[in-house]
């Protein structure tokens, strides 16, 4: 088995951990009302954007979520909550020496040291939801199970559906499946980029990832029987005859788009054993991505 799939089947139970340690340790994390921001690459980018719909859709605050290197430096946080599996990501440490010292900083990370240590003196330290896989599985759906639990989602409820997702076959023929569309609505369109990231880092398919109303704005010109439709939500029934009278499959959740990640994780899981691929070391990706002055990678 791969340490992904071993990965994958760990998370019912880490989320349960995330969420005691919110529960146990809240002053560490947003308070309500505060102005924050999120900030993280790849896998934790999505993260950062799912949480910060969810806050913000709950009143508890203004919420913003970046890729840090596209973080507008003149907009003022009370705090700036940066996430980063490996705290080695160079966008997201330069980013953070530029807030600082003017904005409290909070770091999220499955690692204790190095410069991302250095920098931020308050951290969340996941060193059990850490992974051996270069593609983030549990740390983020940890991450998620933390910061949601913390604004009151049920993580309870999330890790029972996600043991049952766990159980369930995959959908049928996905092998056949050319194009893979994800939709969902706030914190699960978040989601849904996460889900496209996923497939396309494991086995290079070919996804795709928007607000499940956008996709009537043009992306479903190019849907058809090669497709596979997923929405992670429960949201915009309407929209699947529009779909289905294209040719698409469609796979529609059952409302809980953190269980729904988790079966996605399993058609990446099953897609890569079928095609021969390694899930943990994916061609072209590494851990983290840790840039030279110029801007190239070092490897
Ligand atoms: C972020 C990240 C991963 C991606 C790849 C490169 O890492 O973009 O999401 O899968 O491994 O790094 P991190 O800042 O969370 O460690």
């Amino acid at each position: 088995m791969s340490e992904f799939a071993r990965e994958v089947l760990s998370q019912p139970d880490l989320w349960r951990r995330g969420a005691a340690l919110a529960r146990a340790e809240p002053s560490l994390l947003p308070r309500p009302g505060a102005r924050v921001v999120l900030l993280g690459c790849g896998t934790s980018l999505y993260v950062a954007e799912a949480v910060a719909a969810y806050r913000e859709s709950a009143g508890l605050g203004e919420t913003d979520a970046f890729t840090p290197s596209e973080m507008p430096l003149s907009r003022r946080y009370d705090l700036a909550v940066a996430i980063s599996r490996s705290g080695t990501t160079t966008e997201l440490l330069d980013a953070l020496e530029a807030l600082a010292p003017s904005t409290p900083l909070l770091a999220i990370t499955a690692v204790e040291d190095g410069r991302l240590a250095r920098l931020v003196p308050d951290r969340i330290v996941l060193a059990w939801a850490d992974e051996r896989s270069v593609v983030q599985t549990r740390f983020a759906t940890t991450v998620l199970a933390m910061l949601l639990g913390h604004l009151g989602w049920d993580v309870e409820a999330s890790a029972r559906r996600a043991e049952l997702a766990l159980e369930l076959e995959v959908p049928e023929q996905v092998d056949v499946v050319r194009q893979f569309v994800f939709l969902g609505r706030g914190h699960s369109a978040a989601i849904a980029r996460e889900a496209a990231l996923k497939l396309r880092e494991t086995v290079g398919a070919w996804t795709e990832a928007y607000p499940t109303r956008e996709l009537r704005h043009g992306p479903i010109a190019a849907i058809g029987p090669h497709t596979l439709v997923w929405v992670l939500d429960a949201e915009e029934p309407s929209i699947d005859d529009e779909v289905v009278a294209t040719g698409a499959r469609l796979v529609r959740g059952a409302g809980d788009p953190l269980a729904e990640l988790v079966r996605v994780h399993r058609v990446a899981g099953h897609l890569a054993d079928l095609r021969g691929l390694d899930p943990d070391s994916p061609r072209f990706l590494t851990r983290s991505i840790v840039l030279d002055g110029g801007g190239g990678t070092m490897r």
